[in-house]
C-alpha cells in the first residue's frame, strides 16, 4: 500500500521537483498539525496538490487525527495556538500555522522552512477614530488590549515606550468602545471590522501569512520524508503563485 501511493507521489510531481520514489517507498510515519477554518481552508488545496487529501472532512469530523491519501501521512486537527506547541515538542512533525500565532510562541525546537502565502493578513494597532490616541493627555500609560501579549511587548519596548498589555482571548475590537483600552493590536484583513466598531488602523507591526514548521527532530530522523513533503508543498505554492501571475 505504501509503495503504490508512494510511487503516485513520485511521479506526478517527477517533472518539477527533486522529490524521488525512493524518499517516500518505506517512509516513516509523519503527522502534520493545523487548525481548523481558514487556514484549514486555504492549506488544502496545497496538500491535495502535493498528494495529500484527508479522507474526511477536517471541518466537521469530529476525528482530530485524519487519515489521508498517503497511508504515512496523518492530519492533526488543533487550535492554531496549539500548532507550534504539538510540534515544538515533536508531537507532530510539521505544522501550518501563522506568522502571528509564531511570533507570540516563546518555545524552541522548531524550524520555518516554508511560506505558504496563506491565510494573509497583517497585524496592526488600531485606536478609535473619535479618540486618537494623539490627542490624549501626555504621561498617561497607554493601555493596549490584544492576544498578541509578546509581540505587542517587542512592538512598543522597541519603541521606547512604556504601556500596560491587557491580555484578551477574543473581540479585541470591543475594548476601546468600552473604555478597556486605548488601542489594540490586532489581526487585520479587510478593515471591515475595526470600521464597523469605529476604529482606523494607526501602525503596521508584521505582514502574516501561514507558514509550514517542522519539528527540529523530525528534521533529522525522518529527513527524507520531511524533506519531500517541504518539496512538495514548495512546489504546490510556486505552481500556485506561477498560474496566478
Ligand atoms: O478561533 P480560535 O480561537 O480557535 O483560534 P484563532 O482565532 O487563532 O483561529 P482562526 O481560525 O480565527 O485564525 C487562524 C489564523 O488565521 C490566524 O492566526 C491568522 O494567522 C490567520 N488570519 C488571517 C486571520 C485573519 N486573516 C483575520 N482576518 N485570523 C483572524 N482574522 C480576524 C481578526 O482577528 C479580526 O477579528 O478577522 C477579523 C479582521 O478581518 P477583517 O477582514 O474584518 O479586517
Ligand atoms: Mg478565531
Amino acid at each position: 500500500m505504501y509503495r503504490r501511493e508512494a510511487i503516485h507521489v513520485g511521479r506526478a510531481y517527477s517533472a518539477h521537483t527533486r522529490v524521488s520514489v525512493k524518499s517516500l517507498a518505506s517512509p516513516p510515519s509523519l503527522t502534520i498539525a493545523l487548525s481548523k477554518g481558514r487556514i484549514c481552508d486555504q492549506a488544502l488545496p496545497l496538500l491535495s496538490a502535493a498528494g495529500i487529501e484527508p479522507l474526511e472532512d477536517l471541518n466537521t469530523s469530529r476525528k482530530l487525527r485524519i487519515d489521508t491519501t498517503l497511508d504515512q501521512v496523518k492530519l492533526l486537527v488543533i487550535r492554531a495556538t496549539d500548532v507550534p506547541v504539538f510540534v515544538g515538542h515533536g508531537a507532530a512533525d510539521l505544522g501550518i500555522v501563522g506568522k502571528d500565532t509564531l511570533l507570540e510562541y516563546d518555545g524552541a525546537g522548531l524550524y520555518e522552512p516554508l511560506d505558504l502565502g496563506i491565510a494573509r493578513c497583517r497585524l496592526m494597532v488600531a485606536e478609535r477614530a473619535d479618540a486618537p490616541v494623539a490627542q490624549m493627555p501626555s504621561g498617561r500609560r497607554l493601555r493596549i488590549a490584544t492576544k498578541y501579549e509578546r509581540t505587542a511587548h517587542r512592538h512598543y519596548a522597541a519603541k521606547g515606550q512604556q504601556v500596560e498589555i491587557i491580555k484578551l482571548y477574543g473581540s479585541m475590537e470591543l475594548a476601546p468602545l468600552v473604555g478597556l483600552a486605548d488601542c489594540i493590536v490586532d489581526l487585520v484583513d479587510t478593515g471591515s471590522t475595526l470600521a464597523a466598531n469605529g476604529l482606523v488602523a494607526v501602525e503596521h507591526i508584521a505582514d502574516v501569512s501561514s507558514h509550514l514548521v517542522v519539528n527540529q527532530a523530525s528534521m533529522k530522523m525522518k529527513h527524507a520524508a520531511v524533506t519531500a513533503i517541504i518539496g512538495l508543498l514548495a512546489n504546490a505554492v510556486n505552481e500556485r503563485d506561477r498560474t496566478a501571475a
